[in-house]
């Protein structure tokens, strides 16, 4: 691909500013990571609304920039040598953009290696478990009688948070300066409350972490992230 508009997905999602970073996703916790990771690194970017209907992610559109059916992905019309860059997974991309703009990434190699741990702790436990945890308590597995499903995601949501709050003990964020770590984790800590189980998990018996979420809302880019694209 030399051209952006080469790619198969901008006959389903047209550019109106093929110039800008292309943002395919919709605004849950793993979609509003990118879009407040371009405002807080002042990138220019252009956001297409892509549902999580199959006639979205499951679409032949979609699935040329994602073979795994999920949001968030992204096109970058000017990624290294000037060729356009096809991107998915969001702990991915958030590397990328944080190279590409030499922002939020630390300031050494010492920094970088543990932002990028809190990074793969997110991805690989806080994610899939709380997302596993909304799945059997709000959404689709909510009826199912058995009481293990839902009591192992409560478990293992209550003891992620221990390590967070351990964590947060004399830090403002997760691991040094405010990073792209924080911007992982951060939208998954407010789903809980999307979620309805705050009280299930313990939320209140975590000051630290109740904190840190709510300073993490206060920063404007966050806030003129978290609704992109807007939801209808
Ligand atoms: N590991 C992926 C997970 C992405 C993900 O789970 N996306 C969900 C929305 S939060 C999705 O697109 N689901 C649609 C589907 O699975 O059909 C990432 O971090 O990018």
């Amino acid at each position: 691909m030399t051209d952006l508009t080469d790619h198969p997905i901008t006959r389903r999602w047209a550019p109106r500013h093929p110039d800008r970073i292309q943002l395919y996703s919709f605004p849950t916790p793993n979609g509003v990571k990118i879009s407040i990771a371009l405002e807080e690194m002042g990138l220019p970017y252009e956001a297409h609304r892509v549902t999580l209907s199959d006639a979205d992610v499951k679409s032949d559109a979609f699935l040329s920039l994602n073979p795994n059916n999920k949001i968030p992905a992204i096109i970058d019309p000017d990624g290294p040598g000037g060729e356009p860059l096809p991107l998915f997974e969001s702990g991915a991309i958030l590397v990328y953009l944080a190279e590409k703009s030499g922002q939020l990434i630390g300031t050494d190699a010492a920094e970088r290696a543990q932002i990028l741990q809190w990074l793969m702790f997110q991805m690989g436990g806080v994610g899939p478990m709380f997302g596993q945890l909304g799945y059997f308590t709000k959404l689709g597995g909510k009826e199912i009688e058995d009481p293990r499903p839902r009591t192992r995601y409560i478990n293992e949501a209550r003891r992620l948070l221990g390590v967070i709050e351990k964590q947060l003990d004399g830090r403002d964020w997760i691991m040094g300066d405010y990073s792209i770590a924080d911007i992982a984790l951060a939208p998954w800590l407010r789903a809980l409350d999307f979620y309805g189980v705050r009280d299930t998990v313990g939320w209140a018996e975590h000051p630290r972490t109740v904190a840190y979420l709510d300073r993490f809302l206060a920063r404007p880019a966050v806030q003129a992230g978290l609704n992109v694209p807007p939801r209808d």
